[in-house]
């Protein structure tokens, strides 16, 4: 069997330059500085257990949610990449209360704005289950000087980029610059991520449904039908289907987004907005899933054309397999 040229993340990264006729490289620069931070982090994550990594810091981030000590750390080394790195002006971070002006001598002409959950899922770190960092990308809006807030608050549709990293059975970097959505696996022999998944596309169809059902009382409505319509007996439709969810965003959406599936993280009367990060979860997942071929709902409308006021503001997420958010979106229209 040929082998299979290999193809490192760098090197594709500076042969999809061609893409943009207009990019002096920065935006490859940064995707190669947040590719170097990846592997810094992936070392820790694979030795935690024995690096005294794990475990809770003692404080919280602004969600109230428990700092873990990988959490602190992978959001060290991610925003020090990305502020050595000259290419951007201002950091948005789940674990930052306010997002980060970056003032140095090498980005004070930097054009990009990077929205990061340095360490999602971080509570199944102490499990060994899969974690992982997601981002997106945009351009700066403000004209001059260090990056603002503004800057970060931009629909998701403007994003230039968008990728996540699976700390998994493997490590996998997965990303899209708008031209489709490309996976990269960490070989550990050389340090370097090479191609494994060119141009993936999620199926359109799937019989992978992943939810808290824990919480199911509380889901709306047309939520419930369709948790039930899933439960029901129907080859001719390939149900019932399979009820899969790890509690790791990127775990549960990088499996949907190879076998079809759909994600929800609904709203409920006492999380009206429901859970996860409108900036930093479900917009860069909605641009990497909408490149795939899928779909990203609050159940009513477009992930993508939500207008952002507040730096960690959540929203309902319907994700996945096209036909499959369509049919949630019908049940919750229906029992309006
Ligand atoms: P729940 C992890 O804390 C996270 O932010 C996502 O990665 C995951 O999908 C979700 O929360 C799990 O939330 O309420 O089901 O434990």
């Amino acid at each position: 069997m040929a082998l299979q040229k290999l193809i490192t993340l760098d090197q594709f990264i500076i042969e999809k330059e061609k893409d943009f006729p207009y990019s002096k490289g920065e935006l490859s620069s940064l995707l190669r500085n947040i590719g170097v931070a990846a592997r810094v982090v992936n070392w820790e994550v694979r030795k935690a257990g024995l690096a005294g990594l794990l475990g809770a810091v003692g404080t919280e981030n602004i969600q109230g949610e428990q700092q873990q000590k990988l959490d602190v750390y992978a959001n060290e080394q991610f925003i020090s990449a990305l502020s050595a790195c000259g290419d951007v002006c201002v950091i948005a971070s789940e674990e930052n209360d306010e997002c980060i002006p970056v003032i140095n001598e090498q980005s004070k002409n930097a054009k990009y704005v990077v929205c990061i959950d340095p360490l999602d899922g971080s509570g199944n770190i102490d499990v060994n289950a899969s974690i992982g960092t997601i981002f997106s990308i945009y351009r700066r809006v403000s004209l001059s000087g260090p990056g603002r807030l503004e800057d970060c608050l931009q629909k998701g549709t403007e994003q230039v980029a968008a990728g996540y990293v699976i700390y998994g059975s493997s490590t996998m970097l997965v990303y899209t610059t708008g031209k489709g959505v490309n996976g990269f696996t960490l070989d550990p022999a050389i340090g370097a991520f090479c191609l494994s998944h060119p141009d993936m596309k999620m199926p359109q169809d799937g019989a992978i449904y992943s939810i808290n059902e824990g919480n199911y009382i509380k889901f709306p409505e047309g939520v419930k039908k369709y948790i039930k319509y899933c439960q029901e007996n129907d080859p001719a439709t390939n149900r019932p289907f399979s009820s899969r969810y790890i509690g790791s965003m990127v775990a549960d959406l990088h499996r949907n987004l190879l076998r079809g599936g759909v994600f929800m993280y609904p709203e409920t009367a006492k999380t009206p907005n429901g859970k996860l990060r409108l900036l930093y979860e479900c917009n860069p997942f909605a641009f990497i899933i909408e490149q795939a071929g899928g779909k990203a709902s609050t159940g009513k409308s477009r992930i993508m054309e939500i207008v952002p006021t507040d730096l960690h503001q959540r929203t309902p997420i319907i994700i996945g397999s096209t036909m499959m958010v369509d049919k949630i979106e019908e049940f919750i229209r229906e029992a309006e």
